[in-house]
């Protein structure tokens, strides 16, 4: 048995164990899965197990069950994959690989197909021959899943026979039934999630995309077919297929869709044979686009590490060591210049993925690689690629040397003007600015900063705020497009700078996310177009500068309300159109329930409906709703703004994650780079989407 310290949060409750099980050659068995306990603890405290019961918590199911599709496709027995999103909100997950066993366990006598559905980590995922991604939120397993839904039906196709076996609320609800012949192997995963467990149970289509599109990236050889099933029409039914020939190479491509790139992706691959006979594969794509931003991601075992690790630190030595290696003896022969690490990272677009036997997840979200072998082995692979695509290259050399020397210049120059920005400004100094309003309680945890669209809308949230723990910083119009200009422009900025100061953690390399002066920071725009666009250049800023902020969870989105609807002298509030529907039906059914209990004072009350001139913005409805559509924050008075938007009591925030801010980065690159024709393509496919636009 392999020595494991990998610490998942789930081995430190004592709930499995952590140790390999395998039966030595490699091959796998009934006898392989060792059998454990612990389902109801997932049900009693289901957040230590798939992060939290929210929206990501809910896509975890997926991706819990598509991970395992993946194992298969990565030991070779499984090329397609199909997610379907149905009508009734549930999930399928069909896969050709070999299916799960489903003949008698040895141990526990009852379904192999039982055992690994029921019992925590009896999928075999400890199997040597396998990566493993245990560590962090990921490789729970599917038992997990099932634990989570109210339903669940697993079908298998394997040696001939088709079986299914239904569960509910992870406990078996039938035994294994013959459905039948089959010529097929495979396993189809359908999952209802728990409604009592989640907070919602609507599956988004745009989400689950994301996901499987950058699964499929990583993994050439798969297909994955997404379809989703919600639809009144038939024609109206989602579905697109993710098959990348190209892998990584086609990944890079896509991210850099918008931009002009200078030198063509360059690939590079190898792999290292530990002690241990478990290879440790890397495969890299790296570009360089005209841009002054870096743009890494980086994968372990096809987890997303969001803090990097050690594989990304590898990487970039081995970057800047033989880059500058290369320049030295063939171009800045006699230059001043000296070209830093940073400077070879402008503009560059790096896919960086790898598979490790054990991985070591640490960091704040378990998100960051933490074995120190792998940074030698990344490292020396690089290198030695990297040196014989240089000399092979020349002309693609001298490209990245040049950019990068251009980089090392505005680099100094930017020093200089930093230094003097900040003099100027009294950065360093913390006087703070003079358009914020501070709050009184000086305990980060406690405080929030509304940064806020607009100087009246910045009024009314002065005046509805609790002073004593909530912050305003109102923000004049569009800040500056950060993903365009080198840091000396940036640090020009007026609403940037002020924006450093408010937060008082630094900035970039400096960036402390810990120093932060508030516990969280809360974009607050309209909820029109020129909102969405504000938050989106706000993400850009965040993600590019402060990461640390929405790494550690402290970067949210405020959620104005859409509508306000008045009967009589009751108000609501909608979120959305949905929402607004819902209410016009509560209160038609209240007014219903009264004229049935024969209430005359009710009746009359209906009658003196106020005298409303019906324009775009305010409508009555026949039966006297009245459903008014707010413009902009600033139309809210003081009261309402706190009472909808800005009291933790009654408000609702979005807390922004990585993957919104990488789709924002993405959607920011395509509307605002400089290619006309994915910008249109954008808009084309989104325009469908777009309902209410207030332009
Ligand atoms: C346990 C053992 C084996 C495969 C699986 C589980 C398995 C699980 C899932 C979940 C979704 N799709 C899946 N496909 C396979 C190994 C089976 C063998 O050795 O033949």
């Amino acid at each position: 048995m392999e020595d494991n310290n990998n610490k998942s949060e789930i081995n430190e409750n004592n709930y499995i164990s952590n140790g390999n099980h395998s039966n030595g050659n490699g091959n796998y068995n009934e006898d392989n899965i060792k059998v454990l306990e612990g389902l109801e603890a997932v049900r009693l405290r289901p957040a230590m197990y798939i992060g939290d019961v929210g929206e990501r918590g809910l896509h975890h199911l997926i991706q819990e069950v598509v991970d395992n599709s993946i194992d298969e496709a990565l030991a070779g027995y499984c090329e397609n994959i199909y997610v379907t999103i149905h009508k009734d909100n549930s999930c399928s997950i069909t896969d050709d690989g070999r299916g799960i066993p489903t003949g008698p366990h040895p141990v526990k006598k009852v379904s192999t197909l039982e055992v690994v559905l029921c019992t925590l980590h009896a999928g075999g995922k400890f199997d040597k021959g396998s990566y493993q991604v245990s560590g962090g939120l990921h490789g729970v397993g599917v038992s997990c899943v099932n634990a989570l839904s109210s339903s669940l039906i697993a079908t298998v196709h394997r040696d001939g026979r088709q079986v299914q076996q239904k569960f509910a609320y992870g406990k078996p609800v039938s035994s294994t039934e013959d459905l039948g012949a089959t010529d097929k192997t495979g396993t189809i995963i359908r999952f209802y999630p728990d409604p009592t467990i989640f907070n919602t149970v609507t599956f988004k289509y745009s989400r689950v995309a994301d996901r499987l599109r950058e699964l499929a990236f990583l993994n050439p050889n798969v297909s994955i077919t997404l379809t989703d099933e919600r639809a009144d029409d038939f024609d109206e039914i989602k579905k697109e297929v993710f098959h990348y020939r190209g892998g990584l190479l086609d990944f890079v491509k896509f991210i850099d869709e918008s931009n002009t790139v200078l030198v063509k992706p360059i690939v590079v691959s190898g792999s290292d044979i530990g002690y241990n006979d478990l290879e440790t594969k890397v495969e890299i794509c790296f570009q360089y686009n005209n841009s002054y931003t870096e743009n890494v991601l980086s994968y372990v075992n096809n987890i997303h590490t969001i803090e990097g690790g050690t594989h990304v630190t590898g990487f970039r030595a081995a970057l800047t060591r033989t880059l500058n290696t290369y320049a030295q003896a063939n171009i800045n022969k006699n230059s001043k210049v000296q070209i830093s690490g940073e400077d070879f990272r402008e503009g560059l677009t790096a896919i960086i993925s790898v598979m490790v036997a054990n991985p070591q997840f640490e960091g704040q979200t378990k998100t960051k690689l933490g074995n120190g072998e792998v940074e030698g082995i990344v490292r020396t692979i690089v290198s030695e690629k990297l040196s014989i695509y240089l000399d092979e290259n020349p002309a693609m050399a001298k490209r990245i040397i040049e950019k990068a020397t251009l980089a090392a210049e505005a680099r100094m120059a930017a020093k200089r003007s930093r230094e003097l920005v900040r003099r100027k400004s009294g950065l360093e100094i913390s006087t703070l600015p003079g358009k914020l309003a501070d709050c009184s309680l000086r305990t980060a945890e406690d405080t929030e900063l509304f940064i806020v669209e607009g100087d009246s809308a910045g009024g009314s949230a002065k005046q509805g705020r609790d002073r004593r723990f909530q912050a305003i910083l109102p923000l004049r119009g569009k800040i500056l497009n950060v993903q365009k200009a080198r840091m000396a422009r940036i640090l020009e900025n007026e609403e940037i700078r002020t924006m450093f100061t408010a937060i008082g953690a630094g900035f970039d390399d400096d960036f402390d996310a810990e120093k932060s002066r508030y516990g969280k920071v809360i974009m607050m725009a309209d909820a029109d177009v020129d909102g969405a666009h504000i938050r989106t250049l706000l993400m850009t800023f965040f993600f590019l500068y402060m990461r640390d902020l929405i790494v550690q969870g402290k970067l949210y989105i405020a959620q104005p309300p859409l509508y306000k609807l008045k009967k009589g002298k009751q108000e609501y509030y909608a979120f959305d159109d949905r929402e607004r529907d819902e209410i016009i039906q509560r209160i038609r059914k209240d007014i219903q329930n009264r004229k049935s209990g024969g209430n005359a004072a009710i009746e009359q009350e209906q009658e003196q409906t106020p005298d409303i001139v019906e324009n775009e913005d305010v409508q009555v409805s026949n039966d006297g709703i009245i459903i008014s559509r707010y413009k902009g924050l600033g139309e809210m008075n003081p009261e309402q703004l706190w009472e909808t938007t800005m009291n933790p009591e009654t408000r609702t925030l979005l807390r922004v994650e990585i993957e919104d801010a990488n789709e924002a980065t993405r959607v920011f690159q395509t509307l605002m780079g400089e290619k006309v024709e994915p910008r249109r393509e954008f808009i084309e496919q989104n325009a469908q989407y777009v309902k209410n636009l207030d332009i």
